[in-house]
């Protein structure tokens, strides 16, 4: 089973990485076309199962194309950019990026191999296609996954280098979720992957859980 995964993710990122100055040329192209509807939207429809294809789908052709599904993630960045800036000087620290609400972010990147495992072993043990095995560069520390937004390397995380991760992940799942390969994503292929989503979301929770409570006892 490891056998295949670890293949596929190294061929998912060759495919990221051919693709993605195209994808970047496209989407800077258009991105200019923000709309705050659509991305509104696209939040109302993101917690309601398959009504939120359609609140997605701004041309209302049926189908997604790169810059609908772009477009709202662009606007949640600047608001999620927003958040984080707690001293509004317009770029992240490290500390900023850390801070949540209750505490600092979890670092998962020590059991990271356990947490792959452990879903491996679920998908076996349930037959549940839908469950995707993530690879443990998924959990990386938080140093590390700050490090390789700040991409200019002074340090600190601009909306620009946030929104950059942004493109390149979305263009990334795009690849993924465009099974028949039109550049369109279709509500089947839309339904699809988020079911794979959420499988694989909430095993993983449970697996987190599971790992950390070890710990602590
Ligand atoms: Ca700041
Ligand atoms: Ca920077
Ligand atoms: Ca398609």
């Amino acid at each position: 089973m490891k056998l295949i995964n670890i293949p596929l993710g190294v061929v998912m990122n060759k495919i990221t990485k051919k693709f993605n100055p195209l994808l970047l040329t496209a989407l800077f192209a258009t991105s200019a076309v923000l709309s705050i509807s659509q991305a509104n939207a696209f939040e109302r429809g993101g917690h309601r199962g398959a009504g939120g294809f359609n609140n997605i789908d701004a041309s209302q052709d049926g189908q997604l194309s790169l810059d609908e599904l772009t477009t709202p993630q662009m606007s949640k960045a600047e608001r999620r950019f927003n958040q984080k800036d707690g001293d509004d000087d317009g770029l992240i620290s490290l500390e900023e990026f850390q801070q949540t609400r209750n505490g600092t972010i979890t670092d998962l990147s020590d059991i990271a191999n356990e947490i792959v495992q452990c879903v491996a072993d679920i998908k076996a043990e349930t037959s549940n296609d839908d469950i995707m095995v993530p690879t443990p560069d998924k959990f990386i520390s938080p140093t590390e996954k700050f490090s390789a937004t700040d991409t200019s390397e002074d340090g600190f995380i601009s909306l620009e280098e946030l929104q950059e991760k942004v493109i390149e992940k979305v263009a990334a799942s795009f690849l993924m979720m465009d099974q028949n390969a039109d550049n369109l994503i279709s509500e089947d292929e839309y339904n699809a992957a988020k079911t794979i989503k959420n499988a694989t979301k909430s095993t993983t929770r449970q697996c987190i859980e599971e790992l950390s409570s070890e710990d602590i006892i």
